[in-house]
């Protein structure tokens, strides 16, 4: 079999990137390890930058969000209590969008039309620096896929990455000493908006994913076991972290998922490896405080996608040759953002006494200065790609 692209990985990466080269007329075979229902399983992101619902749309994918997705002009950040509202639309004019990743996901399998090899085994890359080729186990057999380029869209513990030889690679890596314990439910969400909230016991999330579903967060330990969570415990915790207001209105139910997700800022560097490219959690994680992940993956798969479509049409080595420089230099103010949103909201036991009160000197300076709201908000709604 050969295909011009061979993309590892059905995630929001993959999805969009095989659905922007489809439409330009440039072949693309998507291999993913598991099954499209494990794929959809994953309960993961749930806020849109206005760049991400222009790839939807651009991926003429995005009808359903804009009928069930939430249009957010703000977001309210606590500290021990004290609460301020990042108004985004007063004071940058923009706003995001409330649609969870499942959902995204889901849209893009649907408007797919080109090959996706789901439950795809054992894929290996192969002379990704000459004439590259995939091969993959499934039924019992082994098989091949030659082609031009190959996009590394396969997450954080894929295998693109780990095929580049190590001496190739730069990375750099901050693991936090936390996660976060999430649970969605089937109740409404408590307030219109997102609410972030630092607590001494530490960070907390109220969010939603449509008017009678909710995704809370708590942060726990690294080392946290979800099995020693009950549902009961889990609210009690969350009452404790938001303002008593909040905690009132709070809207209880039985949890319909709960999942721990280990937090950690990561790069690789450089992004382009001969016929190789990484995009999204391949080539970066961003704890989700700042809400970037998804986003940085669709921002890097937009420039891939071009890149590409400008080699097959016009020729063009341009944009593939600009590629790692280009989405690196994004990526890394995402990294910035995220590292800041987190350490000013969640504990870290280490920093001590003098540590916290710098954070609430940062939340203090936040709440009382335009200039530092503002920049807070074009960071969360998204810097220019
Ligand atoms: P993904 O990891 O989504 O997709 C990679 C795909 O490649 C997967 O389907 C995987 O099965 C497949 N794959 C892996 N190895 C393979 C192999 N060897 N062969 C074939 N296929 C292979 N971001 C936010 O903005 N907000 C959040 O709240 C948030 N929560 C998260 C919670 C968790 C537990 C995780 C892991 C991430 C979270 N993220 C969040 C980040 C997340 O949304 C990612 O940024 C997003 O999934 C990135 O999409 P992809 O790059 O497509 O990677
Ligand atoms: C979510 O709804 O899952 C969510 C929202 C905002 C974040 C992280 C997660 O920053």
């Amino acid at each position: 079999m050969r295909s011009q692209v061979v993309i590892v990985g059905a995630g929001p990466a993959g999805l969009m990137l095989g659905r922007l080269l489809e439409l330009a007329g440039v072949d693309a075979v998507i291999l993913e390890r598991k099954s499209a229902d494990y794929v959809l399983g994953r309960i993961r992101a749930g806020v849109l930058e206005q760049g991400s619902m222009d790839l939807m749309d651009r991926a003429q994918a995005g009808q359903r969000m804009h009928q069930e997705g939430l249009i957010h002009q703000g977001v309210e950040l606590s500290f021990d209590g004290d609460g301020q509202r990042i108004d985004f639309a007063a004071l940058i004019g923009r706003h995001v969008m409330v649609y969870g990743q499942t959902e995204v996901t889901r849209d893009l399998m649907v408007a797919r039309q080109a090959t996706t090899i789901y439950e795809a085994e054992d894929v290996e890359l192969h002379d990704f620096d000459g004439n590259p080729f995939v091969t993959y186990r499934q039924g019992g057999l082994t098989h091949r896929i030659d082609c031009t380029f190959i996009a590394g869209c396969d997450g954080y513990h894929g295998v693109a990455r780990r095929s580049v030889p190590a001496a190739a690679l730069t990375t750099f890596e901050r693991v936090y000493p936390f996660g976060w314990l999430g649970v969605l439910v089937d109740r409404p969400p408590v307030a219109h908006e997102l609410i972030y909230a630092h607590h001494a016991r530490g960070f907390a999330l109220c969010s939603q994913r449509s008017p009678t579903r909710s995704r809370y967060y708590v942060q726990v330990p690294a080392d946290e076991k979800v099995e020693a969570w009950s549902d009961s415990r889990f609210w009690d915790e969350l009452r404790i972290r938001l303002n008593p207001a909040t905690a009132e209105a709070l809207q209880t139910g039985a949890s319909i998922e709960k999942s721990i997700a280990p937090l950690r800022s990561f790069v690789a560097e450089p992004l382009r490896f001969g016929r190789l490219f990484l995009a999204g959690d391949a080539a970066h994680i961003v704890p989700p405080t700042g809400a970037k992940g998804l986003n940085l993956a669709m921002s890097d798969v937009a420039a891939l996608a071009d890149a590409l479509i400008d080699f097959f049409g016009e020729h063009s080595v341009a944009g593939i040759d600009a590629y790692s420089a280009k989405v690196l230099s994004r990526i890394w103010k995402a990294e910035r953002f995220s590292w800041w949103m987190t350490s000013l909201l969640h504990t870290f036991p280490e920093t001590g006494a003098f540590g916290r009160r710098i954070q609430r000197a940062e939340f203090d300076y936040l709440a009382g200065s335009v200039a530092a709201q503002q920049s807070l908000a074009e960071n969360y709604t998204g810097l220019p790609t």
